[in-house]
């Protein structure tokens, strides 16, 4: 093909349709008779990739001729979600390409649908992660996102007889075509083995790491598009494939099916994302994954250097290297590592590099979800890393001993070896000693961290914290999720707000304007109704796009509490058994959320939920008042359809457990109102929305931790609580698990026993606040002042206001505006 750049890629909709038409025939290879719904979807797909790649290219001569400085966000997990229609708006011919397939007499959404989501994250961190690079690439900052392509992303969920069954993700089944394979930029990986330390003859001490296994990283890439710029940024994901020099021989002499094993097992390493949101210890395949991809990131940063020719002594200035939480800290061993051994660099010039090099973003508050590995299997993954720990650690606790002579408690409180029992590396101090910043991703999360979790780092180095609230992407969040409201938006106040979030505020004076809110309210009423046809396929459950919609969505955890709103449901159901003409609002409530495999008791609360629907949804008295549903496989894609559709929010978890919540901000975009606890990013959304415009509940932080020390006994508030007890009681006795009252009793002795995330304590509360949801809703009007003012004060949690708040504070990286080549 011949024609020049701009003429192939034009972005009309007769070009459009031409490369469609091609890309049927020649890449495909099918002609329309023959072709399938995914051959359909792969053509368009094609087609719009040939749009984006002069984007790609030009992005990259520009940042190369730039030398531009690079920001390199390392993260275990990036749930990008569908890239098709999130490629068409940025490009802005979301609407030529409906119009494209329409006229080939085919169905557009049907086509968008049949892209299988790259579900490579588990929750809210790897949301973030791909918030983060849509925002970067939008603000025109030079950024590479670095993590791990797993063949399997985050399973399906289905449920069968009201429980989780999982099923394996195959999203690349049927090709990606969104992803470029880099073979020459491969690079070469060592584990496990042993250390050599030798004095050569000139007197040097040089290290030599013999590994036992190699394997090889190659780099897949996916231009991640700005929104109606010329920018095309890169996220690189890493694959694990078995390396062609390392010669297994050696090692398996006449093993011929040992070194074939060996070299299978090789390519395991990137094969499944682990389902777990929270750190597991001794799983050996985690933390190869993790120094894998953080290895391979390091090494191709070097090579980019070198082909820049930089010195590697200006590394840091080259690349700002944010770690997304623990999972990439092994980074700061392995840079002194690429540094010290491989590149000869001396150790304290090595140390000042990586320490301006590498942040740290906490993501937990909770003790046991900090990541620390068993001193054994670390040396037995990484035996050179764990040598350089040591040394960054004596060097470490000795300007600790300086700065507090005496005070061995607080070295040992600080060591990244926890010495309490069994050692640990302890991943958390890693990185806060190999970092220059340290943030957290919520005001009272940062606060929280200061005087908590990391209090003894805060008290030595102050300057390293700060807060960095979390954001979301209204491209993908509103845009894309919510064309109605979109188009109300942009008629209303112009298209400015898709880049300038506070920029919705001009929505303010318009919540006073009947016929706009009459507007605003038939967009909710159509996007329920989308939802209700969804929810009927999936659930086979009848509901009323009239009633409210009250929603829970997120990772089933004891913490996020969605046995709390289910014993809330509970509540309701037995008032109308008592009283069956109560004037009641019909409201549905929705839950999605996957629970870890192996977290019986996450299992158990989806058990309950959708024990808690067979019973109500059929209940003649209840008479459609009420209806619970578990919407399966929550996801990106599912995510898209939901929070636009939602009239309350839930974000229910105990104070001081949820460290920031991104769904929240995704729900008060879409216009919901917030049923919430003083937790999270959830302060500062009331903060913003007013307190007259945020349904609030329940302890405060402080209030946790003061019934936490004076003995909590959640029994005494059960005996105390007639209504609670009911609840319970009914729970206990089978009465959701068709009689078997042992069912439950898991989740019903937990609660009554120990209750460690107080949903006894918050119950009155809650039940209380749920009330005035009711009252506020029959107030239509009312409701949906409420409605708009929500959305309109939600310019704060764009993800383009975090990038710009990492930037200005931690990064310093220059937009650098990309001129496109022709
Ligand atoms: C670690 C080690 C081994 C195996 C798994 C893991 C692991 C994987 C994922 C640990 C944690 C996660 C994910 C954590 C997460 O999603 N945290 C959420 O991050 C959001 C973005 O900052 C916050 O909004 C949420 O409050 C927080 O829970």
């Amino acid at each position: 093909d011949h024609r020049p750049l701009s003429e192939r890629a034009a972005l009309n909709k007769e070009a459009l349709k031409q490369s469609f038409l091609d890309n049927l025939f020649h890449t495909q290879g099918k002609f329309p008779a023959l072709a399938s719904k995914s051959d359909y979807y792969l053509a368009l797909a094609y087609a719009v990739r040939e749009r984006l790649l002069q984007r790609w290219i030009s992005t990259a001569a520009e940042y190369m001729q730039k030398g531009a400085r690079t920001v390199s966000y390392l993260s275990a997990e990036f749930l990008m979600g569908p890239h098709l229609g999130n490629n068409l708006i940025n490009l802005g011919i979301y609407d030529e390409a409906k119009q494209a397939m329409t006229e080939l007499g085919l169905n557009f959404d049907e086509l968008l649908a049949q892209e299988e989501e790259p579900g490579l994250g588990n929750g809210g961190l790897g949301r973030l992660a791909a918030c983060f690079i849509d925002s970067m690439a939008t603000l025109e900052i030079p950024s590479l996102g670095y993590g791990i392509r797993y063949e399997f992303g985050i399973f399906h969920q289905s449920i069968v007889d009201g429980w989780q069954v999982e099923k394996t993700d195959k999203w690349l089944r049927y090709g990606n075509p969104w992803e470029l394979q880099r073979p020459e930029w491969a690079v070469q990986v060592k584990l496990g083995g042993y250390t050599e330390h030798r004095s050569e003859e000139d007197g040097t001490l040089t290290v030599r790491w013999i590994p036992s296994r190699l394997v090889s990283g190659v780099p897949y890439d996916t231009p991640i598009l700005g929104y109606r710029n010329n920018t095309a940024n890169t996220l690189r994901l890493w694959s694990a494939q078995a390396p062609e020099s390392f010669d297994f021989e050696v090692f398996n002499r006449g093993d011929y099916y040992g070194a074939v094993m060996q070299k299978m097992s090789s390519e395991n390493l990137s094969k499944v994302l682990y389902p777990n949101d929270e750190h597991e210890g001794g799983k050996e395949l985690r933390l190869e994954q993790q120094y894998f991809f953080v290895s391979c990131s390091l090494q191709d940063m070097i090579r980019i250097m070198q082909g820049q020719r930089l010195p590697l002594e200006h590394f840091h200035e080259k690349f700002a290297v944010q770690l997304n939480d623990t999972h990439p800290a092994i980074a700061v061993a392995e840079l002194m590592r690429l540094l010290v051994d491989e590149h000869k660099m001396p150790w304290n010039r090595a140390w000042q590099v990586t320490c301006k090099t590498f942040a740290y973003t906490n993501h937990t508050l909770m003790p046991e979800a900090l990541e620390r590995w068993p001193l054994p299997l670390f040396k037995k993954v990484l035996p050179r890393h764990l040598e350089i720990i040591f040394e960054i650690n004596a060097r470490f606790l000795d300007e600790v001993r300086r700065r507090y002579p005496g005070d061995s408690a607080r070295v040992a409180r600080l060591s990244l070896i926890d010495e309490s029992g069994p050692r640990y590396v302890r991943m958390a101090h890693l990185a806060c000693v190999g970092s220059h910043a340290i943030n957290g991703v919520a005001e009272l999360h940062t606060e929280l961290l200061k005087s908590d979790v990391l209090r003894d780092f805060y008290e030595l180095w102050p300057n390293k914290f700060s807060n960095k609230t979390n954001g979301v992407t209204p491209r993908r969040w509103m845009v894309l999720a919510n064309p109605r409201l979109t188009r109300l938006v942009s008629d209303s106040i112009g298209e400015d707000w898709i880049k300038h979030l506070d920029q919705l505020q001009k929505l303010e004076p318009l919540a006073e304007s009947a016929d706009f809110r009459s507007h605003w309210r038939e967009i909710k009423r159509a996007n329920k109704r989308a939802l209700a046809e969804v929810i009927a396929r999936r659930c086979n459950v009848a509901v009323d796009p009239d009633s409210m919609f009250d929603v829970q969505v997120k990772r089933i955890h004891e913490y996020k509490r969605q046995h709390l709103a289910a014993l809330h449901i509970i509540a309701l159901y037995l008032q109308l058994k008592a009283q069956p003409n109560l004037e009641l609002a019909p409201r549905t409530f929705i839950f999605g959320g996957k629970a870890a495999p192996g977290y019986r008791m996450a299992k158990l609360m989806i058990k309950l939920i959708t024990g808690i629907g067979d019973v109500v949804n059929r209940d003649p008295m209840v008479r459609d008042r009420l209806k619970v549903v578990f919407l399966p496989n929550f996801s990106v894609t599912n995510g898209q359809r939901i929070y636009p559709a939602a009239d309350l929010s839930e974000q229910i978890s105990t104070a001081g457990k949820e460290a920031s919540g991104t769904g929240n901000m995704k729900f008060q975009m879409n216009g919901a109102l917030t049923i919430g606890t003083m937790d999270g990013a959830n302060i500062e959304i009331r903060e913003v929305v007013g307190a007259d415009n945020f349904f609030l509940f329940g302890l405060t932080t402080p209030q946790v931790y003061a019934l936490q020390a004076q003995g909590y006994r959640p029994h005494d508030w059960y005996e105390q609580d007639p209504q609670l007890r009911e609840v319970i009681d009914m729970i206990r006795d089978g009465y959701f698990s068709r009689g078997d009252a042992s069912l439950f009793r898991p989740l019903v002795d937990s609660l009554l026993w120990h209750d460690p995330y107080f949903l006894f304590a918050d119950f009155r509360s809650y039940v209380e606040c749920q009330q005035r949801v009711g009252e506020t809703w029959v107030d239509t009007e009312r409701w949906t002042r409420m409605s708009i003012l929500n959305s309109a004060r939600s310019g704060k949690f764009s993800s383009d206001r975090s990038i710009r708040d990492y930037t200005k504070d931690i990064w310093h990286a220059p937009s650098v505006p990309v001129e496109l080549l022709t």
